[in-house]
C-alpha cells in the first residue's frame, strides 16, 4: 500500500507541475533538485488546443475537440502514465531497496556499535569490579598481613618477657641457693658455739662439783684462813664486814653467766662478795668483787686497796689482764673493764677512806675505757662527789701509763716516779694505784695513794674502791 500511495503521490505532483509549467522545463529543475527528480514523472506536454486550461480532466469533456482523436490521446496518456506509474514504482522499489539496504547496513554498524560499547562497558565494569576486587583482597590481605604481624610481635614479646622471667626466676633462685649456703653456714657456726658453750659448761660444772667437794672437806678450815687472812690485814672498819662477806661468796657459786655484778644483782644476788663474771671477748672467767648492799647494789669493783698486801707496782700486761685477790687487793684489768665500757654505758664511782675515818666518794655519770689500742684512755663525764668541786681525775681523756710503758704528757716518766699504773697527765691530781704506807707514813708521800682533793697532794689514803655499773642497771 505504500508503495501505491508514493506512486499516487508522485501522480498528483506530476499533475500540477503540468498545469504550472506548460514548457517541459521538469528536466533542469529537477536536476538541481538532487533525488526528489526519481519521484516526479517526466514533464509531458498538455493535450492541444487548451494549453492554459487548468484542470485538464475538466477540459477532456469540452465539446471543442473532437471525439475520436481525443478517444486515441486519452488511450496513448493512460498508457504513458501507466508506464511512468510502473517506471516510478520500479524506481520507488529501487529506492526502497537502496534505503533498505543502507538503512540495514547502518543498523547493523548501530548495533555493532552497541554491542561493542555494551562490551567495553561490561569490560570498563568487569575491570572495576577486579580492580575493586583485588583492592579489596589486597585490603583483606594486608589487614591479615598485619594482624599477623601484629601477633609475630605479640609473641615476640611474650617470648621475651617469658625470657626476663625465666631469667628473674634463675637469678631468684641463685638467691635462694646463696641464702641457703649461708644460712647452712650460720647454722654450722650456730653449732660449733653451742657445743663450745656446753663444753664450758660441763668444765664449770665440774669445776663447780670440786670446789663443792673441796668444800665439804675443808670448807670450814678454808673459810676460817680467808677470813684469818682478812682479819689481819684489814683495818676495823673493813673487818667487820669483810667478816660476813668471806663466809657468804663461796656458797653463792654462780649457775648462769654474768657479764658483771649489775646482772648477779638483777638475779637477785643481794650480799658484798665475790662473784664469778664472764665478760664478752675477755677468754677467762674472772673473779670479782660484787658492792651489793650500798649505792643501790650491783656494782662490779675494777680496784681495792685496803691493807697494801698487793704490790701494784705492775707491768703493762698485768695491767691488762688485772692481778690480785678479789677477796682482799686487786686490779680487775683494763681488757676487761675495756670490754664492758665498751659494751654498755657505765657510771664510775670512786669511794677513799683517810686514816682519820673520814670518808669521801667521786662520782662520774658516764666511764669509759678505749681499747689497747688507744692505750686504755679513760674519758669520763658528769662528775659529782664529796670531795670537793673539782675532779681528782681529768675530764679530758688521758692514756694508761705504767713503769714499762711511758703514755703520760711529762717528759718524765709519771708512773716510775709516782708509781704504780695510772692515767697520768703531767703526773697529775691522783693516784689510786700508788705505794701503799701504813698509818703514821702516809704523810708527805707523793708516790702514795693520793687523791689531791680529799686531803692534799702528800697525803696516802687507807683505803680505795674503784667501781663501775651501767648508767640505769
Ligand atoms: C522509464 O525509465 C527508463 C530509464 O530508467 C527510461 O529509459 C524510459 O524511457 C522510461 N519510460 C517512460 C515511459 O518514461
Ligand atoms: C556507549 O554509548 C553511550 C550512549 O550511546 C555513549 O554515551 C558512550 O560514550 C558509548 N561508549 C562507548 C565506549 O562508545
Ligand atoms: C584499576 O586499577 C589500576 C591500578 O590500580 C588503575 O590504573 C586503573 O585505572 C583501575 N581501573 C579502574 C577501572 O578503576
Ligand atoms: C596495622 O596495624 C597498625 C596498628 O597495629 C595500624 O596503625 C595500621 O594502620 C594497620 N595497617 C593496616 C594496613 O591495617
Ligand atoms: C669482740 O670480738 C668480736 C669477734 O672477735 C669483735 O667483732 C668485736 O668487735 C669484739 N668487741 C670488742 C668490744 O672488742
Ligand atoms: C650529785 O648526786 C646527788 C645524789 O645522787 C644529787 O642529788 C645531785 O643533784 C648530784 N649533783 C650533780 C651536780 O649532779
Ligand atoms: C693518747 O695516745 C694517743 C696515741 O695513741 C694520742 O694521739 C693522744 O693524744 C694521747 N692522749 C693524751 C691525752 O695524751
Ligand atoms: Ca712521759
Amino acid at each position: 500500500t505504500t508503495e501505491r500511495r508514493k506512486g499516487l503521490f508522485g501522480l498528483m505532483v506530476s499533475e500540477v507541475h503540468c498545469r504550472m509549467e506548460p514548457e517541459g522545463t521538469g528536466e533542469g529543475l529537477g536536476r538541481g533538485r538532487g533525488w526528489v527528480l526519481f519521484v516526479l514523472p517526466d514533464p509531458q506536454p498538455c493535450p492541444p488546443g487548451d494549453p492554459g486550461s487548468p484542470d485538464s480532466l475538466q477540459r477532456d469533456v469540452s465539446p471543442a475537440v473532437p471525439s475520436a482523436s481525443l478517444g486515441a490521446w486519452r488511450a496513448q496518456r493512460v498508457r504513458q502514465l501507466e508506464k511512468a506509474l510502473e517506471n516510478s514504482t520500479l524506481r520507488l522499489q529501487k529506492l526502497e531497496r537502496y534505503i533498505q539496504m543502507n538503512l540495514r547496513s547502518k543498523l547493523a554498524r548501530a548495533q555493532q556499535h552497541m554491542v561493542q560499547n555494551q562490551t567495553a562497558a561490561m569490560l570498563e565494569l568487569g575491570s572495576d569490579l577486579l580492580n575493586e576486587t583485588v583492592a579489596r583482597t589486597s585490603n583483606v590481605e594486608a589487614k591479615v598481613l598485619n594482624e599477623t604481624s601484629r601477633m609475630e610481635v605479640q609473641m615476640m614479646e611474650t617470648s621475651l618477657s617469658t625470657d626476663e622471667l625465666e631469667k628473674q626466676l634463675l637469678q631468684q633462685s641463685n638467691e635462694l641457693h646463696r641464702l641457703q649456703g649461708r644460712s647452712s653456714a650460720l647454722e654450722t657456726r650456730l653449732q660449733a658455739l653451742e657445743t663450745q658453750q656446753q663444753e664450758d659448761l660441763a668444765s664449770l660444772r665440774e669445776e663447780k662439783e670440786q670446789l663443792r667437794r673441796l668444800l665439804g672437806s675443808h670448807g670450814g678450815a678454808l673459810a676460817v684462813l680467808d677470813m684469818h687472812e682478812a682479819l689481819g690485814s684489814t683495818p676495823n672498819t673493813m673487818k667487820r664486814k669483810k667478816k660476813k662477806n668471806f663466809f657468804k661468796a663461796p656458797m653463792r657459786a654462780p649457775e648462769q653467766v654474768f657479764q658483771d655484778c649489775a646482772e648477779i644483782h638483777r638475779s637477785g644476788a643481794t650480799a658484798d662478795g665475790v662473784y664469778t663474771i664472764r665478760v664478752t671477748n675477755v677468754s677467762e672467767p674472772k673473779k670479782v668483787f660484787c658492792g651489793m648492799e650500798s649505792n643501790g647494789g650491783g656494782w662490779t669493783i675494777i680496784q681495792r686497796r685496803v691493807d697494801g698486801s698487793e704490790d701494784f707496782q705492775r707491768s703493762w700486761k698485768e695491767y691488762k689482764e688485772g692481778f690480785g685477790n678479789p677477796a682482799g687487793e686487786y686490779w680487775l684489768g683494763n681488757e676487761a673493764v675495756h670490754q664492758l665500757t665498751s659494751r654498755a654505758t657505765y657510771s664510775l664511782r670512786v669511794e677513799l677512806e683517810d686514816w682519820e675515818g673520814q670518808e669521801a666518794y667521786a662520782q662520774y655519770e658516764r666511764f669509759q675505757l678505749g681499747s689497747e689500742a688507744q692505750l686504755y684512755r679513760i674519758s669520763l663525764s658528769g662528775y659529782n662527789g664529796s670531795v670537793g668541786r673539782q675532779t681528782g681525775l681529768f675530764l679530758q681523756s688521758a692514756n694508761f701509763s705504767t713503769r714499762d710503758a711511758d703514755n703520760d704528757n711529762c717528759v718524765c716518766k709519771c708512773a716510775q716516779l709516782m708509781s704504780g699504773g695510772w692515767w697520768f697527765d703531767a703526773c697529775g691530781l691522783s693516784n689510786l694505784n700508788g705505794a701503799y704506807y701504813q698509818n703514821g707514813q702516809h704523810l708527805r708521800r707523793m708516790d702514795g695513794v693520793r687523791w689531791q682533793y680529799f686531803r692534799g697532794p702528800g697525803y696516802s689514803l687507807r683505803a680505795t674502791r674503784m667501781m663501775i655499773r651501767p648508767v640505769g642497771g
